[in-house]
Order: structure tokens, then sequence, then C-alpha cells
């Protein structure tokens, strides 16, 4: 490792004990940046990336709650408001058992970077609860989502800190959430997104960060003349991002062999078809059952306790959950043939899969670029919102492949080597960077 990033990093952790996900993804960010801040020395006196990796605020909080049978139950609640450098802080909540400070300030860190690349003007900021909402009642989800935000409403607003969707956190969960911010205000804002359709959602949101993924890795296959017609598509998870990537996927000419939850994946060599996913939108969605069940319906393959990166592949799209491709699974992708890796979750490589790739010369998309699509949608409900229009479908859509597109072509233009290697990594690192870095010195030491 470069001994200057060595170094940054020593301080980090010095003054983050126990954060691990964070001290990864900072590393992974330092390591693109350093070098950049060297050559650009205003970034290094003001200290920026020093800067950029204090959250601005962090709010820590108790979530009391009553269960079906009476009993009290009690989760811890948290929103980190990361950077406001460019806009509100503008981000997700995630409800899982493995939530913790470290997991939410390496998204929220994350976070920064990707709304800045989206062109959009949002700040970053990250929360959630290590509520788990598997296997709860509606009656017992609601509940908890009320007192969430019974301490959660204080701290945000439209113009604040906008938390949208994350694992754990769909429509159902949103609707909770802002009926009692919408309670407890008085007021009808866009304070989250993600909403209903009828009651300020935006079309294509629920879709977008799966179908933002997919056209990232078109653009990125279109640099080397390639595309993703009838190649063969690895993909994890089974939630609101894998169920739109698989649809995005199949309507631009590919095959999703696997779909994945914690549990084991399913491996389907015909393909996951309109018809098929469906069935999977309706066990995920609404019945809340397990991948496994799809294996029993169309007689395919279940392989308890294993990740989809063991399958032969074209294309692998990482829409779980973080450090899902581990150094192994990487040699197994990069071995069996897959070109392109596009990432629907946030931080799904781990630094040694990152480095495989990136040696093998593969299409990576990181998340923060791959993942933005989210996010982009998320501000463009915002748009809609402040405005009182809604936008059509087909809006919508275009705008997001424009956003897209340009995400890739900042990632491009900040990470192309002389050799013509594109570095995605670097692009999307250094693209992220300049936006907050230089409207951070516009604004003084604050
Ligand atoms: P969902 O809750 O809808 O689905 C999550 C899926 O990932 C489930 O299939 C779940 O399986 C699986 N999963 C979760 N945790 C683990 C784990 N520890 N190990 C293995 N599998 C796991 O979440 P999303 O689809 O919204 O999010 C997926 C990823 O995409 C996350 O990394 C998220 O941060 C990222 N992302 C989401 C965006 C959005 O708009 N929703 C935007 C940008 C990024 P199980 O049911 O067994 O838990
Ligand atoms: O990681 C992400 O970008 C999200 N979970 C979506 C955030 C948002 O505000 O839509």
């Amino acid at each position: 490792m470069d001994p200057r990033v060595e170094k940054f990093l020593a301080v980090i952790k010095a003054k983050n004990p126990g954060e691990n996900e964070f001290h990864q993804a900072v590393m992974e960010v330092a390591e693109s940046l350093i070098p950049f801040i060297e050559e650009n020395p205003k970034y290094k006196h003001a200290k920026i990336l020093e800067r950029i990796a204090e959250p601005e605020r962090v709010i820590l909080f108790r979530v009391p709650w009553l269960d079906d049978k009476g009993e009290v139950q009690i989760n811890k609640g948290y929103r980190i408001e990361m950077n406001s450098a460019i806009g509100p802080y503008k981000g997700g909540l995630r409800f899982h058992p493995t939530v913790n400070l470290g997991v939410l300030k390496f998204l929220a860190f994350e976070q920064v970077f990707k709304n800045s690349l989206t062109t959009l003007p949002m700040g970053g900021g990250k929360g959630g609860s290590d509520f788990d909402p598997k296997g709860k009642s509606d009656n017992e989800v609601m509940r908890f989502c009320q007192s969430f935000m019974s301490e959660l409403f204080r701290h945000i607003g439209p113009d604040t800190d906008i938390p949208a969707g994350d694992i754990g956190v769909g429509g159902r969960e949103i609707g909770y959430l802002f009926g009692q911010y919408k309670r407890l205000r008085n007021e009808f804002t866009g304070v989250l997104t993600g909403k209903g359709r009828n009651w300020g959602g935006s079309l294509i949101r629920p879709e977008a960060t799966g179908y933002g993924a997919t056209y990232f890795a078109e653009e990125m296959l279109k640099t080397r003349g390639d595309s993703l017609k009838g190649k063969i598509v690895a993909i994890s998870g089974s939630g609101n991002v894998a169920q739109y990537a698989t649809e995005k996927v199949t309507q631009m000419g590919g095959k999703v062999v696997t779909l994945s939850d914690s549990a084991g994946y399913i491996y389907d060599p015909a393909g996951i078809d309109e018809k098929k996913l469906n069935w999977v939108m309706e066990l995920k969605n609404i019945k809340r059952g397990r991948i496994s069940e799809y294996a029993e319906k169309f007689g395919v393959e279940y392989f308890e306790g294993k990740r989809p990166w063991e399958v032969k592949c074209d294309v692998a799209m990482p829409n779980a959950t973080q450090n899902e491709i581990e150094e192994e699974d990487a040699k197994m992708l990069v071995k069996n043939g897959c070109v392109c890796v596009s990432e629907g979750a946030n931080m799904p490589s781990t630094p040694a899969a990152v480095t495989l790739f990136l040696e093998k010369k593969i299409l990576y998309g990181p998340g923060k670029a791959a993942n933005a699509g989210g996010v982009a949608v998320s501000g463009l409900e915002m748009t809609q919102n402040s405005m009182r229009l809604n936008w059509t479908r087909e809006e919508v859509d275009t705008r997001l492949q424009m956003i897209m597109k340009e995400i890739h072509a900042t990632c491009e233009k900040y990470g192309r080597k002389e050799n013509g290697f594109i570095n995605y990594v670097e692009g999307a690192n250094i693209g992220g960077f300049i936006k907050v870095a230089d409207a951070m010195l516009d604004q003084g030491v604050v």
C-alpha cells in the first residue's frame, strides 16, 4: 500500500475503532484520491479528505416498540448526516440485524460520492436500525416504523435530510414512516423518497437501481464494442435491486441464470423469464418467502449456503450486500470467463476481489457509479414533489438513462489510462470528489 494512504488510514482507524466496513470504504477511496490530491494541493491544504471522512452529524437513538405478544422490544436507531456541501443529506435507511455504526458510516461515506456523480444537488447520508423485519407481522413493522420516526422526524425535512429505502426498507416501510412523519409535522412534503404512486412517489423509482446498474453494464460493454444481448448473467440477491436488474437484463436480450438470498442460490440455466420473475416478485414482496422455493416450483437446482459466483457467466451483478464477492469468488468468475461486473449493491466486492478485477482488466463498475440510478431517481422524485408535477414513465426512464450515461462518461474522463483501460474505481472516486471538494472550498472551514 502507498505509505501516504497507510498513514491516512492509521488516523482513520484510531479515530473510528472497530468500524471495519468504514475503514474499508475510506481505504478504497483514499487509494484513488491521495495521489490526485497530491497533484492538486488546494485540496490538501484545506484537509478536504480528512473532513469528508468525518460525518457532519451522527444521530443515535432508542427505538422501543411493542410486539404482537405485548412484549417490549428495543432497537437502535441511527442517522448519519455525512456531507451537505452540494445539497441536503440524502440516502437510504437499512433495517437489518447486521446494522451498526461502522456499516452505516461506510454507506453514508459512499453515498457522498455517489450522489455527486448523479449530477443532481444531493449531499450524502444514511440511516437505519438493527431491527429485523423478517418474520415480523405487518403490524409489528408498522409499530416499529412509527416509533423510529417519532424520533427521526425532528432531524429530517425536505430541505434538510431526505431518507429513502435500502435493505429491509421498501414501499411498505416508507409508507408507515411517511404516515407517522405527516402526523407529527402536520405537513405533506417530499421528506422521503420511494413513496407510493398515489401519494407523491415517482414512476420508475422502484425499478431505478436495478435498471440503472443494467444500463451501466451496457455502457461498459459498449466501450469494447459489445452489449448485453446474448450474455449469461449471474445475479445475487432477490430483493428490490436484483428483481429489476433481472427484468431489464432480460428486456435487453441477456439471460439471468441465478438469484439468491442469505441462505443460498438457485441456478436456472433456461433463464429467469418474465413469468418466473413475476412469481419471484410475489414470493419476495408479498408472501415474503425464501428463494429456495423457486427451485421446488420450477424444478431447478438450489445450492444451500453458497453464492452464485461459481456459475459460468459473462456478466456478474452482485445485488445483495457488502463483501459478498471475496477473492476466491472473484477468481472463479475470472476463470469462468466473466468479462463485466456491475455492482447493484454497495461495496459487494472485497478489496482483494477488486484488485483482481483490475489486474485482469475486467469491466468493473463499482457500486457508487453502477447503482447510482436509485438515488438519481430519488432526486427526480424530489424535483417532481417540489414542482407538484408527475412525469411519465418514459420521461423518468429517459432521464435515468441519460444520468447513467453521464456517470459513465465521468468515470471514463477521470479513469481512462494511457493504455486505454478504464479504471472505473479511480474514475468514480475522483469524479465524485471534485464537485464536493470544490463546494467545500467555496464554503470555507465548516
Ligand atoms: P432488499 O432488502 O430488497 O433485498 C436484499 C437482498 O439481499 C435479499 O435477497 C437478501 O436476502 C439479500 N441479503 C441481504 N443481506 C444479506 C447478507 N448479509 N448475505 C446475503 N444476502 C443478503 O434490498 P435491496 O435490493 O434494496 O438492496 C440490495 C443492495 O443494493 C444493498 O447493498 C443496498 O445497499 C444496495 N442498493 C439499494 C438501493 C435501492 O434503491 N434499494 C440503491 C442502491 C444500492 P435475505 O432476504 O435472505 O436477507
Ligand atoms: O444506496 C443507495 O443509494 C440507496 N439505498 C438509495 C438512496 C436514496 O436516497 O434513494
